[in-house]
């Protein structure tokens, strides 16, 4: 990684470890960013850690997922929120001031800082020159207090961007393209940097489109260097102060590069059920489709909704289309407003939406059974969307725009008017900071609001010396947590872990939660065994936490996901992998497992598994660092912190010391 712009930062913020790919690193956190649907256990977490005030540079909290506050519980958590943020000095963003990506983008974010968030889609801000990671809740926790940051020190991947878009192709087709050749699996420890000569031609938003997708590859981030582009933009939000010029060093050394040659691209798509099922429109056109939305934190930036607007300006969806539009802030918003682009939806047809996640994260606009939606967000997992045989597409707002016209999947490029979109920045953007509330001067006094619905964050128990239980389920690959922890109409539970763990799996087998209550009365330990990529998509750290409240004790897979590794050990269960896949193969649900020298083998980095049940013995890779080893048996990192009375600092420097 010489020379490169990710060593250049990494370098500057390395606060443990050697930076060299493959070793465990800590790094300072400039900023940190949290969302209602994790933030709250995050400052429940901050709390419990007895962290008496942020530490980080800035500390932005979004109410973005869930903002339709269907019974009390989400407002609530709302509530819950503003108050903590006041009391602890984060800044707090309401419920309607848009997607904390789009909204941290436009307001926050400052080329060459390290950016640390409870969301997967935090490497967004990779688009501005930020170093922008994606964590569980408690690492942001202790990122707020002034701790370092731990992940292994990534390879770094050039991807060159050459050429001039062709008419009707933009930034949602470049990644969707480069979907299609890395995959959603395999990406773990990399970081793709963007260079080219076409960059000088790509907008920030344009690039965070990218960045913000960078999360579908698995890739601990992806960044931009910081230019011309990047001066335009943040000048235009008023912010030309916080530019700083950033690039990588001439002899810059990478893994590997990839060239994509941006005039041979065509409108794309990611075909049902993950993003990396990418298929060219040209090739889908004709498919009838039932819904089209625009919106999220990939596509839904102010030129995104203006090139929607100009494909559908004087005509009306048919009908039989539902069509359903998202600005991603209330900057956006109030820009659409100003330049009649909202008036042109509205003719068209359109339900217009507030500023939030929505149909993104299955709060509202599920489908129709078996329904076809075009979306332009990032994650088109089975059942998202909120109807478990939806069909959702990934596509560009030209795509979705072109389609929701003609009801059928329709290749933008038939459309024939190019010229008339919209594809420079405004000079100046509509900036109203009246929605985000800057934490008092002496907070003392600020009384936290807490009402039924926010419970405390739950504790596991130390890792005993040896382990005996039963395999409870076996998947195959790409489980992802929304599989494991579904969010839709269950993610007002967030802050509620006894109620919120009755529905892990509950899409995969929906008896899970119930032969886990079994096994934990009967003082036995619950095992997951699954395939590659095992935690692929959200960084929501419920998909080990709610397990772990259900007596997980291990997870054995063939390949796991970074963000969910690191949440399996924060929580106390063992994050383990198979050596050969045919122990994976071997193993079946409901087998009984032993693991009788975990105590003296954890260190060593094999641990011994004897099926007792097919009376087979095998090894299992278990590569903990000494400190994620000490968390481990202290049954996660909210015990070892508590436990040892520790500054976030320490806890997060591990050992016990
Ligand atoms: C998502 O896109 O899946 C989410 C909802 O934004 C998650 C966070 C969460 O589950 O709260 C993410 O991407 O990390
Ligand atoms: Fe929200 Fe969807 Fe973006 Fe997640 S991916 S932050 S749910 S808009």
């Amino acid at each position: 990684m010489k020379g490169t712009l990710t060593e250049k930062i990494l370098r500057s913020h390395l606060a443990h470890g050697k930076l060299e790919p493959g070793s465990e690193i800590g790094i300072r956190i400039d900023q940190t960013l949290t969302q209602d649907a994790t933030g709250t256990m995050a400052f429940l977490q901050l709390e419990a850690m007895g962290i008496a005030r942020i530490r980080a540079e800035l500390a932005v909290s979004y109410a973005d997922h869930n903002t339709l506050q269907m019974g009390f519980e989400n407002a609530d958590d709302h509530r819950y929120l503003q108050s903590v943020a006041a009391r602890y000095g984060a800044y707090y963003s309401r419920a309607g001031n848009g997607i904390c990506h789009q909204v941290h983008l436009e307001r926050f974010g400052k080329p060459g800082k390290t950016l640390l968030g409870s969301d997967s889609h935090t490497p967004t801000g990779g688009g501005l020159g930020m170093f922008a990671m994606g964590a569980g809740g408690i690492d942001v926790a202790v990122a707020m207090g002034g701790g370092p940051y731990y992940f292994t020190a990534p390879r770094v991947v050039r991807v060159s961007l050459e050429g001039a878009f062709r008419p009707w192709v933009s930034a949602k087709d470049i990644i969707l393209h480069i979907l299609s050749i890395l995959t959603t699996k395999g990406n773990v420890g990399t970081v793709i940097e963007y260079g080219g000569e076409a960059l000088a031609r790509l907008s920030v938003p344009e690039r965070a489109t990218i960045t913000n997708m960078g999360a579908e590859l698995g890739v601990t981030t992806s960044l931009f260097p910081s230019d011309e582009q990047t001066k335009r933009f943040l000048s235009a939000q008023k912010r030309g102060k916080d530019f700083t010029p950033l690039a990588p060093e001439s002899g810059a050394v990478y893994q590997r590069t990839i060239e994509v040659d941006l005039g041979k691209l065509e409108p794309l798509a990611a075909c049902p059920h993950s993003p990396d099922s990418v298929a060219p429109v040209s090739k889908l056109r004709g498919k009838r489709v039932d819904q089209v939305c625009i919106g999220s934190c990939t596509n839904a930036s102010y030129l995104d909704l203006m090139r929607a607007a100009a494909i559908l300006k004087g005509k009306r969806v048919p009908p039989s289309l539902n069509l359903v539009v998202v600005p991603g802030s209330r900057q956006v918003q109030l820009m659409l407003a100003e330049s009649g682009a909202l008036k042109t939806f509205i003719e068209a047809g359109a339900r217009l939406m507030e500023p939030t996640c929505g149909f993104c994260i299955g709060m509202g606009q599920a489908p129709v059974s078996g329904g076809v939606s075009l979306r332009t967000n990032n994650r088109n997992f089975e059942g998202r969307s909120g109807t478990a045989d939806g069909q959702v597409y990934l596509v560009s707002p030209e795509t979705a725009a072109a389609s929701a016209l003609a009801g059928e999947i329709t290749d933008p490029r038939t459309l024939g008017l190019a010229s008339r979109l919209p594809r420079e920045l405004p000079k100046k953007f509509a900036v109203d900071d009246s929605m985000i509330v800057e934490p008092p001067r002496s907070p003392e006094k600020i009384e936290i609001l807490r009402g039924p619905n926010i419970g405390q964050p739950p504790k596991n128990s130390p890792l005993p010396g040896a382990l005996r239980g039963k395999v409870l389920i076996k998947l195959g690959d790409k489980v992802t947590t929304d599989h494991i922890m579904p969010a839709g109409e269950r993610l007002k539970y967030r802050s509620n872990i006894g109620k919120y763990s009755q529905f892990v799996f509950e899409r995969i087998d929906p008896e899970f939660h119930a032969k886990c209550r079994k096994e934990q009365a009967a003082g036995s330990a619950v095992f997951i065994v699954a395939g590659e990529s095992y935690g692929q998509g959200s960084s929501r750290e419920h998909a080990a936490m709610c397990p772990m409240a259900l007596g997980v004790k291990a997870v054995l897979a063939r390949t796991i996901e970074r963000i969910h590794a690191a949440n399996l050990i924060n929580f106390g269960i063992l994050p383990l992998t198979f050596m050969d896949p045919a122990d994976y193969q071997a193993l079946e649900k409901d087998d009984e497992l032993e693991m009788p020298r975990l105590e003296q083998e954890l260190a060593a980095g094999r641990i011994t598994v004897n099926n007792l049940t097919r009376n087979r013995e095998f090894k299992v890779k278990a590569d903990f660092s000494g400190r994620q080893s000490a968390i481990l048996k202290d049954g996660g990192l909210l015990n070892h912190a508590v436990s040892a009375k520790k500054t976030p600092e320490a806890c997060a420097a591990g050992g016990k010391a």
